[in-house]
């Protein structure tokens, strides 16, 4: 029995990826330096996995940036607009840069490619931009990076398995410009078989291919493509390991297992599977790699439950099976060694990227000696922990089985509602409003970073984000926003910080993940009932209304937000947790409410993220999850005005469970798509407010006036001028005061023009 990794996470124990990167961007360290830094990662990832006992090490894993950027580079598939300059093209590292930020050290600025996440997780890849043109351009397959690193590995362990996302989710996952993306597939086909024959020629012993679109329930011509590139591909020298995660592939077992693969990877913890019977429909041959270590959690696993499962199986097919987590680690945290924090029995329940390594060994030691003593002792925790006091709040249940059809809606029509607020409000025709973050400046993570250290008394803590408040409200007023927010100095991330103050979640020092590039976020870790203790946000609204006679907006997270970036709990059913989250959310309503606040904006960014990986679920999905938000929201009287917030999403396959949120006012990304967006919200006839963005706040180039006033009119084609709210496109925080002011200042005078217009 081989164990092995889908691969690793590369952005540190100490996110020492993050670091060198900024240092890189801001001209800190040099290219060298930098690229001497990864190394060091590398070697010390597999380092690190060897000594946990895996067999075969990922090679292809790594990235500076993100690894489906990587196979762009090495298929030589980027759009002209990045290697146009014969310069910037020889410059390999800062082409990645400029392809996946639009800027690096090195030469032009060049608008980057989309990114979006990587199904349903909390990481974004950059999205392949995809033509004839590209595909027939002089740009060359390349190999060399990828043949240095399994060298590199080399000094570490001889067993080196390359990894390589596949063709078929390569192209499924990229965006073409009206060209049929099958059409592109034969163009692609060759480039691929260049790499294989490298890799082959480089003597790659297996190739691990991944193509998680298997876990989609995939049309009849994706299925005609799978087997046609699998069919056409001359694999030469390689095995072909055939990997998927994130979903089970049981609806798909018919159309791979006809096809010339040596080996497969299943995910069996994603969805539940009969794997005896997947594993008896599939060639005698195959290496059968099963996916039992869940890869994209934080628990501790029950290895005496999974050798139960494995035992047969190992008996029935021996050598032919492997084993390794559910999907690449990219999607755990590092160490949980570095956790100095958790008290003893908490910390027995985890298990890190690191911890799942040996976890894999242990079971695997186990299963070749028939013998259980040592994973029953190693999972005694896990299993403690399903019986422990600890994670059950019987008033938590009791008031989640007592929730009534009731519960889940306002008592009036959005109409009625409507004409409450206006009346409590009096906003003007095409009401400003921002997001909700200001700009996080040093100074503000300077203050929160004092805070956590106790080198602040709460006294000078609070004054300090006073302070902040204070002058965001200020600033508001000046610009001569309508709606004004707080700005949130007193947040590290709009989930974290509300894990942090709810029951019943845990959050860490060290566990982060990559988010996207350098970014990284700490997923507080839901392992109880969830309920809220105390009043969360309710001293900030309170402080920055005191300061203004506009109404100031209170900014909340979701409950499928606060769920889908957190690590969850699972054993109990993520709709049990959605609806504790949102019950605790609804107490900071009513808090709010009954404290004078008028307007309360409640954040839903994640809920598409959140949808399984297969259609076919996704509305059992949407229905518990639209319920949730309209649980947290529902306590609100018809005069309080609900706002939600939704970045990155493509709304219009869900767009009936949007409008099923029955938010008052729903503000939106559609800047970058100048609008194309609200196609859909048109086709299905959007009933409440919308707040189209009309300017790109990932952008620092501050809009024109006549830019935003010619999006606002066109969205008048879309929702009537009385339904339209006027704000950027998402939070502030990444941006600086400078640019925020100078675009604001625009957007409002974009607005006054056209106020004076329709006066006239
Ligand atoms: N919070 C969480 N998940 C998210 C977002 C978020 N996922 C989607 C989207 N927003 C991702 N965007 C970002 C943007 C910035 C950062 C992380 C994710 C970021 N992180 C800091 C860093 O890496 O330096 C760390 C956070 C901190 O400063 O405390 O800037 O908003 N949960
Ligand atoms: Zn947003």
């Amino acid at each position: 029995m081989q164990i092995h990794n889908l691969g690793f996470p590369r952005i540190g124990a100490k996110r020492e990826l993050k670091f060198s990167l900024e240092q890189y961007w801001r001209g800190d360290i040099s290219q060298a330096d930098f690229l001497q830094s990864c190394q060091q990662l590398r070697r010390s990832n597999w380092q690190l996995q060897a000594d946990a006992g895996i067999d075969w090490l990922p090679v292809g894993d790594f990235a500076h940036y993100d690894h489906v950027l990587n196979t762009s580079l090495l298929l030589g598939l980027l759009p002209e607009r990045f290697t146009k300059h014969k310069h910037a093209v020889n410059n390999r590292l800062d082409l990645e840069f400029r392809v996946g930020r639009g800027q690096a050290p090195s030469g032009c600025q060049c608008a980057a490619s989309d990114m979006t996440k990587w199904f349903n997780t909390n990481y974004h890849y950059i999205v392949p931009e995809l033509s004839t043109a590209v595909l027939t351009n002089d740009m060359a397959v390349n190999t060399e990076q990828l043949l240095a690193h399994l060298e590199e590995a080399k000094a570490v362990a001889d067993k080196r398995k390359v990894v390589l996302l596949g063709p078929i989710s390569y192209l499924y996952l990229s965006t073409v410009d009206k060209e049929d993306k099958l059409a592109l597939l034969p163009d692609l086909l060759a480039r691929y078989q260049q790499v294989l024959d490298s890799l082959s020629q480089a003597n790659v012993e297996w190739l691990q291919l991944d193509e998680p679109v298997l876990g989609l329930e995939l049309d009849k011509q994706w299925q005609n493509a799978f087997t046609l590139a699998y069919q056409q591909l001359n694999k030469g020298g390689l095995k072909l390991l055939l990997t998927s995660y994130f979903a089970s592939i049981e609806h798909h077992i018919s159309l791979v297992k006809v096809l010339d693969f040596d080996g497969i990877h299943l995910d069996t913890v994603a969805e539940k599977i009969d794997i005896s019977a997947v594993i008896a429909q599939l060639p005698s041959h195959w290496v059968i790699s099963l996916g039992v270590i869940n890869g994209r959690n934080i628990w501790k696993a029950d290895l005496v439950s999974i050798y139960e499962t494995l035992l047969p199986i190992y008996q029935a097919i021996g050598e032919r099976l492997w084993l390794a987590p559910s999907c690449s680690l990219l999607h755990s945290p590092v160490d949980l060694q570095q956790e100095s924090k958790l008290d003893a029995e908490f910390k027995s329940w985890l298990a890190f990227a690191k911890q799942k390594c040996r976890e894999l060994q242990l079971l695997k030691q186990a299963l070749v000696d028939e013998n259980t003593d040592e994973i029953a002792l190693y999972s005694s925790p896990a299993v403690a922990r399903a019986n422990s006091k600890r994670i059950n709040n019987p008033e938590v249940l009791k008031r989640v089985s007592a929730l009534t059809a009731a519960d889940f809606s306002r008592k009036d029509s959005f109409e009625q509602r409507k004409r409450l607020q206006q009346q409590a409000l009096k906003l003007p025709l095409l009401p400003t409003t921002t997001i909700g973050s200001f700009p996080q400046t040093g100074d503000i993570r300077q203050v929160r970073a004092k805070w956590r250290r106790n080198e602040l008394s709460l006294d000078e803590y609070q004054t300090l984000i006073q302070q902040e408040i204070r002058q965001a409200i200020e600033k508001q007023e000046q610009i001569g926003l309508d709606v004004l927010v707080h700005g949130e100095a007193e947040r590290n991330d709009m989930v974290e910080y509300f894990g942090e103050l709810l029951e019943g979640v845990a959050f860490t020092q060290f566990a982060w993940v990559q988010s996207y590039g350098s970014r990284c976020v700490k997923p507080p870790i839901i392992f109880a009932d969830v309920s809220r203790k105390q009043a969360m946000t309710l001293e900030w609204i309170n402080y920055a209304q005191s300061l203004t006679d506009k109404p100031v907006k209170a900014m909340l997270t979701g409950p499928i937000t606060i769920l889908s970036w957190s690590f969850v709990r699972d054993d109990i059913p993520r709709e049990q947790v959605a609806k504790q989250i949102a019950l605790a959310i609804s107490d900071e309503v009513e808090d709010l409410v009954a404290n004078g606040t008028q307007i309360i904006q409640i954040d839903e960014p994640a809920i598409r993220e959140g949808m399984p990986v297969k259609q076919s679920q996704w509305q059992q999905y949407l229905t518990w999850a639209t319920a949730s938000f309209c649980l947290s929201a529902a306590k609100a009287p018809s005069h309080t005005q609900i706002h939600s917030h939704m970045c990155y999403s493509e709304f219009n396959d869900i767009l009936p469970a949007i409008i099923a949120l029955d938010a008052d006012v729903l503000t939106v990304e559609t800047s970058r798509s100048n609008m194309a967006l609200l196609d859909a919200f048109e086709e299905q006839a959007y009933p409440n407010d919308l707040g189209p963005g009309v300017y790109d706040i990932h952008s620092p180039n501050v809009p024109e006036v006549d830019w935003m006033v010619a999006l606002i009119e066109k969205a008048q084609q879309y929702v009537p001028v009385e339904r339209l709210w006027v704000n950027p496109d998402c939070g502030l925080k990444t941006r600086s005061w400078q640019e925020t002011k100078l675009a604001l200042d625009n957007m409002v005078t974009a607005v006054k023009q056209l106020r004076a217009r329709y006066s006239a």
